[in-house]
């Protein structure tokens, strides 16, 4: 069967392909489809923006759709970026924007408390929801970027149980713990059954 990663984020797209690698699955990516557009993201959760997104692509595009929509959740700043995490410091930003508009809201707050959410939908053909997975990973937001690895908010954030944020860590680690990882466990789990059920 094929799917597609309805998403324009290249390090998420990096991400989910390399969780895909033991299914027999074809993946395509907005990359083939250089004349799609672009949802507005107008959901409050995360989850009504994956099954926005899920949806959107499906329809146009007639084929199964895998989205994601997640962010970062900072305690003290009552959950925000939340679902405005991409364009924290305005559309268009930057992940460097949004990450120095995070520790310029924060300053020297003692309560670093964060999470990450990821929430995934898939779609069918006729933009039918099929599947909603949703994952978390727990950590503190560090008072400085430090690392290159990952993408967005990578840099600031000390996964728990850690001392390093995703930007030091190896992408192997990330791959295990992340929220995204978790989700996307759930969403691996129902392609399994749903191929093993048709074959
Ligand atoms: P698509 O909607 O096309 O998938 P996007 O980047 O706009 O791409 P979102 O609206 O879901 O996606 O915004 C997610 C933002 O949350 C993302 O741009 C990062 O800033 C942040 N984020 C999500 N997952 C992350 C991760 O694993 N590591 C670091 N930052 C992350």
């Amino acid at each position: 069967m094929k799917l597609l990663v309805g998403t324009g984020n290249k390090g998420k797209l990096l991400e989910i392909t390399e969780k895909f690698g033991e299914l027999p699955i074809e993946l395509k990516s907005l990359k083939d489809f250089p004349e799609i557009l672009q949802p507005e993201e107008t959901g409050r959760t995360f989850a009504e923006n994956a099954i926005l997104k899920a949806r959107w692509y499906s329809t146009q595009t007639g084929l199964w759709t895998l989205a994601d929509d997640s962010g970062l959740e900072v305690e003290a700043l009552g959950g925000l970026p939340g679902v405005i995490s991409a364009r924290y410091a305005g559309v268009g930003a930057k992940d460097e924007d949004n990450i120095r508009k995070l520790l310029d809201e924060l300053k020297n707050e003692r309560n670093r408390s964060a999470r990450f959410v990821c929430s995934m939908a898939v779609s069918d053909e006729k933009g039918i929801l099929r599947f909603l997975a949703e994952g978390v990973c727990d950590g503190i937001i560090a008072f400085k970027p430090r690392g290159k690895n990952g993408f967005g908010y990578d840099s600031v954030f000390i996964p728990k149980g850690f001392d390093k944020t995703f930007g030091e860590l190896s992408s192997l680690v990330k791959q295990k713990i992340s929220h995204r990882a978790r989700a996307l466990q759930k969403i691996i789990s129902f392609f399994s059954d749903f191929i093993g059920n048709k074959t």
